[in-house]
């Protein structure tokens, strides 16, 4: 057993330095608030202390660091869009995510596997080639290939899915990556930190004051602050946040389900996903298979786990992998989904002066974390959004210019 293990195992003092330091308590008020310490309102606070110099912030978090969608998603990374929008944007956040263990100092097992979408009938073919070549304009590296060249990557699949919704083609993504979700938190937290923004967790927001349409002040569990800019980045709580000042959004929420098998030989080095059937599925370096499907068919603000999920996502699993029939599923868990009706985020300034919105992260937020944290930095330093995320802006849905996405969703919702 390592010596540091013992000696710092059996101290109550802590003696190395501490990722977080532990704020006593809330000031009276301070430049910025972020409502949310997942990966997304952490890169915001990192970025705007970073680029901005803004370090008189708080970001309040109700339970704790990457509680929410940041520890809960599958760890996928991709650019494959459909818009043009969409592509650029994945894309920026890919270029992010490729120096961010360098940033932080910390190991994010940032690693690049390649990424399969499977179309199993003419119209996903159809998709999967209109995406190629979206991406392929917009210099994203990604092309349409044949049954064949899945085999050849992939040479336990069953390309004959058992029968029933035979391999066609698919769209062949290279840079497809997965990542240590929870480290991209602490990453973004631990530097946000350092440079001065306190991280409150336990604290809950409760009410947002808003005079003359204008953000002033946040009540919380632990007291009032005064502040004039409020950015919320809460995912499936968006909605009651957005109700505090009186703003209406066309999210609903969804659970949504992953899990993980045990830990098996390594033999899947790339990210297969089936829309068809409601499958994607990546192998970590520990051997364990980490898959996830569809969000629940229903509304719910509730994080159970089902045994229908499990049940329908390994009867697909068997699909692709008959021989994985004797593998354990060792854990399932859900996370909170906030879907848009054309399945792209909401960001940016709302009609509530000071109140900055970034949501409808559905089931595709954690790889646009870096890009959202440094375009929402901006947003909020400079009370202007960058073009990079003009597509997203919530006034698109009064303004009937939607930015569908709902072809490049990972699989059906
Ligand atoms: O959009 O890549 C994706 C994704 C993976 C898992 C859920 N969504």
């Amino acid at each position: 057993m390592p010596y540091r293990l013992i000696k710092y195992g059996l101290s109550s003092k802590h003696p190395d330095k501490r990722m977080f330091r532990e704020p006593s308590g809330l000031k009276e008020s301070y430049e910025a608030v972020i409502i949310g310490a997942g990966g997304h309102g952490l890169a915001a606070a990192y970025y705007l202390a970073r680029d901005y110099g803004i370090t008189d912030v708080a970001v309040l978090e109700k339970g704790y660091i990457g509680a929410g969608g940041t520890g809960r998603n599958t760890a996928i990374i991709r650019s494959n869009y459909l818009t043009p929008e969409g592509v650029r944007f994945y894309d920026e956040s890919i270029r992010l995510f490729k120096d961010l263990s360098n940033d932080f100092d910390l190991n994010l097992f940032y690693s690049e596997r390649g990424h399969f979408t499977l179309a199993h009938s003419d119209s996903s073919i159809r998709t999967m080639r209109w995406r190629a070549e979206v991406n392929k304009h917009m210099g994203v590296d990604s092309e349409y290939v044949e049954p064949e060249d899945v085999k050849a990557a992939c040479p336990p699949i069953d390309l004959t899915c058992g029968g029933d919704a035979p391999i066609m083609g698919a769209l062949y993504h290279p840079p497809g990556a997965i990542a240590r979700h929870d480290a991209v938190a602490w990453g973004y937290g631990a530097g946000a930190d350092e440079r001065g923004v306190e991280i409150h967790q336990g604290t809950e927001v409760t009410g947002i004051d808003v005079k003359s349409d204008r953000v002033v002040g946040v009540r919380t569990n632990k007291g009032y602050v005064k502040t004039e800019k409020v950015l919320s980045a809460v995912a499936g709580w968006t909605p009651s946040i957005a109700d505090m000042v009186g703003l209406r959004t066309p999210l609903t929420v969804r659970p949504l389900q992953a899990c993980v098998t045990e830990p098996l030989k390594p033999f899947l080095d790339k990210i297969m996903v089936s829309g068809s059937l409601h499958v994607y599925v990546s192998q970590s370096s520990r051997g364990e298979l980490v898959m996830g499907g569809s969000t629940d068919p229903y509304e719910l603000n509730s994080m159970r786990s089902t045994l229908e999920f499990a049940e329908g996502l390994s009867g697909h699993m068997l699909d692709l992998f008959p021989f994985l029939s004797n593998v354990k599923i060792l854990r399932v868990w859900a996370g909170l989904c906030d879907m848009t009706p054309d399945f792209a985020p909401i960001m940016g300034r709302t009609p509530v002066d000071g109140f900055y919105i970034d949501a409808g992260w559905g089931t595709w937020g954690f790889k646009a974390t870096p890009v959202s944290g440094k375009t929402m930095a901006q947003t909020v330093a400079t009370d202007k959004e960058p073009e990079l995320i003009d597509a997203f802006r919530l006034s698109r849905f009064e303004d009937l210019e939607l930015t569908g996405e709902k072809g490049a969703a990972s699989v059906g919702h």
